[in-house]
């Protein structure tokens, strides 16, 4: 356990709490935004020699970070706005507790499950802990199924600890695909929708999932994940084709790349207060928001229960107090779906 702690607190820059020359170095490229910062001016501000700044950019090149000479002109990050900054998530940050301490890799296996091993490893981590990477070689959704993430996207967990039964935790995917569209929303006009149970959708496309996994036992919750992937600055042709649900990107949708570090801010503002209030008074003062952002609300849909054959199609009425989706299934009968894959019926 400690071996496995120690690979992967290597993994990751703390922020903050690293003050080395590698973070300090990485964030004055990262907020160069891809302008090139001379050796001279970084080992000013440093206060080391220039030969120590070279040996400081190879551990970041080392580390993953694509960090460029630019003749003799200094260092840059190629494509910069495939990279998050910490320090520039945080002067964005208006929360208490919500990544206030990020842990900041270039990639990783999957956010999550670095995120599990560490509430393990580290029992004592503060609430609303932040696990960050630029990239994922494992990105999983529910039922072990791949979530395809390559540099541009936004993957992130947070670590949290409700004092919530285990049965309300399907409720807080919904509150956290609720922020993730208000912060869609709030950033850049789009019309985005949460598609029941842990998606989120414009026009129609899939452009972010949320995977919330809990540790504990079965009646007692020690710490829950929010795992948030987000398809921000991703070409198409790296998403998925052949995806159930068709996929897409902010910068597909926008025609532009988008600032990662003030989208995930703007999550993070957005689910803190949610989440603060759904702690307190469970979903339903929640209810009338999330649903006035579902997606299909009136439409006729399908949804496969998770790991069975079983289908049920009926007309999307809405989401009880306990994060259930509501369908008519006419002759006034209406049912409440724990889980299930929900597709749009192609006669709707
Ligand atoms: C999800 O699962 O939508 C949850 C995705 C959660 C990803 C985050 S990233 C940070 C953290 N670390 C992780 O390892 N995971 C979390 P699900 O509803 O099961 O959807 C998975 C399905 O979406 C796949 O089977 C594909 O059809 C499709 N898919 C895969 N990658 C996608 C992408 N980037 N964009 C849109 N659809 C995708």
């Amino acid at each position: 356990m400690l071996r496995v702690k120690t690979e992967l607190l290597a993994r990751y820059i703390p922020y903050p709490g690293d003050d080395s020359p590698r973070a300090r170095i990485l964030y004055s490229l990262l907020s160069a935004e891809g302008k090139p910062v001379s050796g001279q001016a970084l080992a000013e501000k440093l206060g080391v020699t220039r030969p120590a700044i070279w040996k400081w950019i190879k551990r970041l090149i080392q580390h993953g970070f694509p960090v460029e000479a630019a003749g003799n002109r200094g260092y840059f990050i190629r494509d910069h706005y495939d990279f998050a900054s910490p320090p520039q998530i945080a002067d964005h940050l208006t929360t208490d507790f919500m990544g206030r301490y990020i842990l900041y890799a270039p990639e990783t296996g999957s956010t999550n499950d670095d995120a599990k091993t560490l509430m393990d490893a580290c029992p004592g981590l503060p609430e609303g802990t932040l696990l960050l990477a630029e990239s994922q070689s494992r990105g999983r959704g529910r039922l072990s199924r791949q979530w395809v993430s390559p540099r541009g996207g936004i993957f992130m967990s947070l670590i949290l600890y409700p004092s919530l039964p285990p049965a309300r935790i399907p409720a807080l995917s919904l509150v956290a695909g609720y922020s993730v569209c208000l912060a869609i929303q709030s950033g850049f006009g789009l019309e985005a929708k949460l598609k029941w149970p842990n998606d989120v959708l414009i026009g129609g496309r899939k452009v972010a999932g949320l995977l919330c996994e809990l540790r504990g036992e079965l009646d007692k919750i020690m710490g829950i994940v929010v795992g948030i992937g987000i398809n921000a600055n991703i070409d198409p042709s790296d998403l998925p084709r052949d995806a159930a649900y068709p996929a897409a990107s902010l910068q597909q949708v926008l025609g532009r790349k988008v600032d990662k570090s003030a989208l995930i801010a703007s999550v993070l503002n957005h689910f803190e207060q949610l989440y603060v209030r759904f702690t307190e008074n469970g979903l339903e003062p929640l209810l009338p928001g999330i649903l006035g952002n579902l997606a299909y609300v009136g439409q006729q849909v399908t949804v496969k229960r998770a790991g069975t054959s079983e289908v049920q199609t009926g007309t999307v009425v809405g989401i009880d107090p306990e994060g259930r989706l509501v369908l008519d299934l006419g002759n006034s009968l209406r049912v409440a779906l724990e889980a299930g894959e929900l597709t749009l019926r192609a006669s709707s």
